[in-house]
């Protein structure tokens, strides 16, 4: 079979769950002649917009990494599956960023491009996420940016793009187009909302500098419904604060900002055992929490999403479900014996198996 040919067993097996579970007013023969006719005729098949939404919805329930997902039920879902020339994907993804936002209260969205076909190339945005900030070296080694994107940085260099070289230039998108060509496109500055961080004691934190998207919008997970891949389908919901506070921001390798804290809060750094890496590390937390709370832009704590994720697990339970977790993921990377989340282990499940879902194919 070749790539992006359905197999006529995941068709069929994704229309019975959807049917049984959603009880969708279709009839279950009619619908299935009609998917199998045009699998038989072209290889592969289009969803109804109800099969659609409920697959991407499903698809994030089925996330075994993810500790947001109590609201699955609501994720909003732009069908663009008209959409494959990369200007207009380009263009697309800078509108899911607008309407994500909303002021603030952003909204869980998901925008489906063209799917996979038989036939020639897929549709595919190259970067991680719709915003990431680019990584340099300078000649002397020193790093500049987010060292965790060097490599999608020298690619845009090699389509033309040119950073300004700051520690927070929001990359381009690299999108391929059915030609199989990778063109680079700049995000327009009001898609990116942008959160500089302040301290709710310390006045002199701004002066650090640090500052973060607020929006956390994955792209480069090929979204599969039903034997169907929709390769490009960036998703976004909102943040938890120890991404940022205990991730992004400290990493050794990306932007190691917990030297710099420590010496503003002058905490003793002479010896490991004074903490001050941890007591910093509270003090970034409080910092990326106050910061988003004070521009009214969600994010949330990651005590109140671990009990919201209990909840969820319950209700799944109750559903008759059980709910794929992956304990070394939901648990936070921070305070993690304070969390309930870390004092339980989940259900087993076979990742390769479960469908529809967000699956990060090999680069
Ligand atoms: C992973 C939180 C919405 C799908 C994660 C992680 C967190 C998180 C903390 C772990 C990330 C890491 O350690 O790097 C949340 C919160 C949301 C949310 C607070 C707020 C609504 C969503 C939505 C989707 C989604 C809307 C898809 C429709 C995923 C997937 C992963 C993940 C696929 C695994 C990513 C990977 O393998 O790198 N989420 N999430 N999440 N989330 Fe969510
Ligand atoms: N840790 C990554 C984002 C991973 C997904 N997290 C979410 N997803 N909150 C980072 O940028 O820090 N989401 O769809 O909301």
């Amino acid at each position: 079979r070749p790539l992006g040919a359905v197999d006529p067993e995941l068709a069929r097996s994704f229309l019975e769950r959807f049917l049984s579970e959603t009880k969708a007013p279709v009839d279950p023969a009619g619908r299935w002649r009609a998917i199998a006719e045009q699998i038989r005729d072209t290889g592969t098949y289009t969803h109804t917009s109800a099969e659609l939404t409920w697959g991407a919805r499903v698809a994030w329930r089925n996330s075994a990494r993810c500790i947001g997902r109590l609201y699955w039920n609501s994720l909003a879902v732009r069908d663009r599956r008209h959409v494959s020339r990369p200007d207009e994907v380009a263009a697309q993804c800078a509108g899911h960023l607008r309407e994500t936002w909303r002021g603030g209260r952003i909204r869980p969205t998901l925008t489906v491009f063209a799917p996979d076909t038989p036939t020639g190339p897929r549709v595919r945005i190259w970067n991680e996420q719709l915003i990431r900030y680019a990584g340099y070296r300078r000649a002397d080694g020193t790093p500049v940016g987010d060292g965790r994107n060097l490599g999608i940085t020298e690619l845009a260099h090699e389509l033309g793009w040119r950073g300004e070289g700051t520690e927070f230039d929001p990359l381009p998108l690299i999108i391929e187009g059915r030609d199989g060509r990778l063109r680079p496109y700049a995000l327009p500055p009001d898609a990116i909302r942008e959160i500089a961080l302040t301290h709710p004691e310390h006045p002199g934190f701004a002066d650090l500098g640090l500052r973060w998207h607020a929006v956390p919008a994955i792209s480069n997970m090929r979204l599969e419904i039903g034997g169907v891949s929709y390769s490009a389908a960036p998703f976004n919901g909102w943040y938890m604060g120890t991404e940022i506070g205990a991730r992004n921001l400290v990493d050794a390798d990306r932007y190691d900002a917990l030297p710099a804290i420590a010496e503003l809060f002058a905490l003793d750094t002479s010896s490991e055992r004074t903490l001050w890496r941890d007591r910093a590390l509270i003090e970034l937390n409080r910092a990326v929490l106050h910061s988003f709370d004070t521009a009214g832009a969600t994010i949330t704590d990651h005590h109140t999403e671990s009990t919201r994720f209990l909840r969820h697990v319950e209700r799944e339970a109750e559903a008759g479900r059980a709910c794929p977790a992956d304990w070394s993921w939901i648990v936070p990377p921070v305070s993690g014996a304070l969390t309930p989340v870390y004092h339980r282990y989940y259900d087993d499940h076979d990742e390769h198996t479960l469908t529809p879902a967000y699956v990060l194919d090999e680069a």
